[in-house]
This record gives structure tokens, sequence and C-alpha cells, in this order.
């Protein structure tokens, strides 16, 4: 009873304080106001996490939370919220000079603009400036500029400016300022910043750290995904695919699935370079960066070329031969062929991605390109998946575009799931699952879907054009031409080759036409002239010769007598302008 009284009691007499201090703020900006609320928020949170501990009580049992995941972890700078600050005596940010009267996420913005050694020598001035001065995502960004983006020879020009750059080849040391600055741990400081509030500094590390499993945890009924041994060809075409599902059999009669440990990974690629996000790096040091980092959004290694530099075989799962099957590392699940893509051969874009990420790491909202459906199969580890139908709109913390085809999400995983889940969760049409080990989960054309790794994983993902979903490919790409995606590759003659030749959407309706898919063909034009006739929109040939298409039969210009009138179909606008000509007649 004790302790919980005097919590309460603390936390009371901190509210009061609070609401005091609150009262007397003159709070113009509306987000402003918002921060400050938060940030006193989290003062209470530590404050009453600080008396936990005191009182025996462990720091697992508050992080286990649950939607309201706000227990504190201690930064190892003792940097704590800014909410501390109203009832602290001190903030040693008064020591740091001119730097004082700027906003935290402005001094980060400045340091931007530094080198490491003068952020080395910066961060020597005080321990405000110290704390500042490391924060990762300033050597992050450093880092990966230097060795990602710049190619070796701008590098050694660089290196002439530079006083001090990172090493090459590098080791990753645990965080990106030590693997930056080729610090071993015996060099690495840890100075305690007591006195520094700052949430610019303390929440990307609380993120990193907070537990993000305990959102995946009693998903709703309503919202859980179906599970499903296997489904033929013919069940998912006509039953299954504009609905996400889970397949728990395809999977684990893969070779791969029960050749591919850690171990095995490490031992046959160890010295095989994969693409994470900006980098291209050797299997051991993403092993090591994975085993060993703080990151909030860890880097995810997404590669498109594994099959070929791991030299895997993969089956044709057009053809159903079981040696075929026996003998290649994986073959894509039966149920989804065919899949209209292949049409596309060499012109195909990018489709399959070997996908490793430490537990945090993962996907952010978004809607797979070329209005594509696509599953995921997990071959270590488990995924939390939140997806939402296309139809959706307005979903909580995300902004999609008018047209409903691109998806802002600003936010890193664990902002979204400490912010928005329990919104999310409640929104309607919110679906969820966990992918374990061995299950493939389908991703129907146009679904938003966000994905955390809940340990460390490996899995294997491929896009694909079903029968159902052609038609929205095919308007994908007829009318969303600025966001076609991935064809022609990094070949800029070839992309040439493809616009010159009409565009991506008349280049896969010939392919479609010469690999012998014109029934599935027709049938998705159809349905395309359904679609643009209930949305009034005209063909060219409509537009052309006025003769109207859709709802707004008089709107192009056609003799309402049914003879022939030529115009340049200007549907609205040239109602007025004929009337006009009328008058003037
Ligand atoms: O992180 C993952 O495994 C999901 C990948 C994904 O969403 C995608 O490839 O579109």
């Amino acid at each position: 009873m004790a302790p919980a009284r005097l919590l309460s009691e603390e936390a009371e007499d901190v509210t009061d304080h609070m609401t005091q201090k609150r009262r007397k703020l003159e709070i113009r900006h509306k987000d402003v106001a918002g921060q400050v609320h938060e940030s006193v928020k989290e003062g209470l949170v530590d404050k009453a996490a600080t008396l936990q501990q005191r009182l025996g009580g462990t720091r697992e049992d508050m992080v286990e939370d649950d939607e309201t995941n706000t227990a504190i972890v201690s930064h190892p700078y003792n940097i704590r919220p800014s909410g501390n600050a109203y009832t602290a005596s001190r903030d040693i940010k008064a020591f740091a000079g001119s730097f004082a009267a700027l906003p935290d996420e402005l001094i980060l913005q400045v340091l931007e603009y530094l080198e490491a050694l003068e952020l080395v020598r910066l961060g020597s001035s005080c321990k405000a400036l110290y704390a500042f001065c490391r924060a990762e995502d300033l050597w992050k960004t450093l880092f990966i500029e230097y060795v990602s983006i710049i190619s070796f020879q701008c590098r050694h020009l660089l290196n002439l400016c530079l006083r001090h750059p990172p090493r090459t080849p590098f080791s990753w040391l645990g965080s990106w300022r030590s693997t930056h600055l080729a610090l071993p741990s015996n060099l690495q400081t840890t100075i305690q910043c007591t006195d520094l509030y700052s949430d610019a500094l303390y929440l990307p590390f609380h993120r990193a750290h907070v537990s993000l499993n305990a959102y995946a945890q009693n998903i709703p009924a309503r919202n859980a995904i179906s599970r499903l041994r296997n489904l033929t060809a013919d069940d998912f075409n006509t039953n299954w695919a504009s609905k996400p599902f889970i397949l728990t059999e395809p999977v684990q009669k893969w070779p791969l699935f029960n050749q591919w440990s850690w171990e095995r990974l490490h031992d046959k690629y160890h010295n095989v370079s994969f693409r994470a996000e900006a980098v291209d790096w050797p299997y051991s040091t993403y092993g090591t960066y994975m085993r060993n980092n703080s990151d909030e959004s860890p880097l995810y290694l997404f590669d498109c070329r594994f099959a070929e530099k791991m030299n895997l075989t993969i089956g044709d799962s057009s053809t159903t031969s079981l040696s075929d099957f026996l003998s290649s590392s994986y073959t894509p699940p039966f149920c989804f062929q065919p899949d209209l893509f292949t049409a596309l051969g060499t012109h195909r874009p990018d489709h399959r991605w070997l996908i490793i990420g430490p537990a945090r790491s993962g996907s952010t909202f978004h809607a797979d390109p070329n209005g594509t459906s696509a599953w995921n199969a997990v071959i270590r580890g488990s995924k939390y998946w939140i997806l939402f139908p296309p139809t959706t709109d307005e979903m909580p913390g995300l902004h999609i575009s008018a047209d409903a085809s691109e998806i802002t999400a600003p936010l890193s995983i664990a902002e979204y799931l400490l912010n928005f889940h329990a919104a999310a969760r409640r929104h309607p049409g919110c679906i969820e699952a966990i992918c374990d080990e061995g299950e493939v989960l389908h991703v129907p054309s146009g679904w938003y879907h966000m994905v955390l790794n809940l340990e460390d994983g490996i899995a294997l993902t491929q896009n694909f054009v079903p029968k159902a979903h052609l038609v929205n490919v095919l308007e994908f790409l007829r009318d969303k031409k600025d966001q076609v995606s991935g064809f022609g590759r990094d070949d800029v003659d070839d992309k040439c080759k493809v616009v010159e030749e009409g565009g991506e959407y008349d280049l896969f309706v010939s392919k479609l036409r010469e690999e012998g898919f014109s029934g599935e063909l027709e049938t998705a034009l159809e349905e395309m002239a359904r679609r643009d006739e209930k949305k009034g929109r005209k063909s060219k040939w409509e537009v052309l010769t006025g003769k109207a298409g859709g709802s707004d039969d008089n709107d192009a210009g056609e003799d309402p007598a049914g003879g022939f009138s030529f115009g340049f179909g200007f549907a609205d606008d040239d109602d007025d302008d004929d009337d006009d000509e009328d008058e003037a007649v």
C-alpha cells in the first residue's frame, strides 16, 4: 500500500505544480502547447518511474506496458525529458553559450552543418554540447553520406579537405559515432549530463529502447487476419485475391526454409555485400550491426539481387514439377499463379527481395508499387502487420494524397506505435496479424501496410500481378505515370526506350498480348472501361470524336440528334462557350 500512496501523492504534487506553471506560461502556438503538454506528461512519468524503481519495481515490469507504453528508460548520459525542467533548480543548457538561446531542434539542425572534427571539438566545450554533439543521427548522416554516396574517387578528393575522414573499410563499433571515428570501446566516454532536459535528445533514445512488442499483443478478434493452410490458384483468384491472409503450409516445404540458420548464412555469405537502405555492406558487417546497435529505426537489409549473390535457384510455380520444386531453393506459393507481370520479361521491375533486420526494424506505412500485390514469407523471426484497405481514408497519423496514390508517413515505426496504435486499431478497416516463422502473408493490391520485426528476422518477399488485379495495375500505369516505378531499373537508356515506345502502359499491354494473356487483358480492359464510365472519363477516341462515354453524355459535344460533330471534347467548360457562340451567331 505504502509505495502506491507515496507514488500518487508525489504525482499529485507534481501535477499541481505543473498546472500552476502551465497557467503562467503564455503559449501562443498550438503545436508548441501540445509539445509542452507531452513533455510535462513525460516528466511526470519519469518521476513516477524513478520512484517505482526506488520502491523495488523492475524496469522490465514497466516497459512491458500496454497501449500507454510510456515507461521510462534511463538515458546513458542521464539526459531527461524536457518536462523535468519545470521542477529542476538547474539546467546545464545555460552553459552552452550562444547555443543556449536556441531551441533544441534548431541546435541539432545547426550541428548538421558541421564535420566530424568540428563536432568532436564543440562537444568538448561543455556537458550540454557534449550531449548534443553526440546525437546519433548526426553521425549516421555523416557516415552514410561519406562512405556510401560519395564514390571512391570523390572520397579521395574529399579526404584532402576533411581533416577527419572515416576509415574505410570499417568495423561496426556499436554506434555511428564510434564507427565513424574508429573509436575502440576503451576510448569511448559516457559523461553524465545530469540536469540536461531535452525531448529532442531524450525521445529518440526512448523510442529506440521502449518495448514495442506489447503493441502486437491482444489483437481484437474483429481485426484478425484469416489463417489458412494453403490455397489453390483457382480459390485464390476467385475468392481471396482482395483479402489479406496468412498461409501456414507452403513455406515450411521450401528447402531453403530448413537450411537457413543465422550461422549458416554467416558462414556462406559473410563476404557477400548486400544492400541495406543507402549502403552496401558485407553480410558480416551487417550482422555485427544487427546485434549491437541502438537506432530508433535500424538499418534494414533489403536486397533485390540476393538470388544472384547467393546462388539461389528459384522454382517456377507455373510448372508444378516435384523435381523442380525439390531442386530449387524455394518456389513462390502456387496459389499466386498466374503472375501476369512475368509477361514483361526483362522489362519487369525489381520484384523479389531478401529482407533482414533486427527486432524493432521494419517498414513504415506504404502501399506496394504500380498497384502490385505481394507475398511476404518469414524464414526466421516473426513480424507484426497492420493493414488498411485501399478504400480507407484518413487513417490515424497518416496523410493520403487526394487520388489515394501516395501516403505520407513521416513517423518512425516506434513513433507511430507510441502515438497512433490505439487509434489505428480502432479505425474501421484496420486488420492485424503476427506472421510467424514458416508462414507467408498476402498483401492485396493497394492495401496500406506497416510491418514491425518482433525478433531478428529473415524474410523473402515478391510483388506480383494476379488476374483479379490486372485492371488496377493497368489503371496505375495509365493514370499515374509520374508514380510508376522500377521500369528500366538503373538503366537510363532502357527507361528512355520504354517511354519512347509509348510508356509502361503500352509496353505492358503489348507484352500481355505477345505472351498469350489476351483473355486476361480483354477482361481487365472491359473492367477498366466500366470504371472509366463510372468516373465519367472519356477514352482518347471519345475525346477526339466527341462521342460521349459515361454519365455525362451530352457534355462532349455529341450531336443530340445522333450525328457526328467534331470537337475536342472539353466537356464542362465547352458548355459555356457553346452558349456564347450560339448567342453570337
Ligand atoms: O518489412 C517487411 O518485411 C515488409 C516489406 C514490405 O512491406 C514490402 O516489401 O512492401
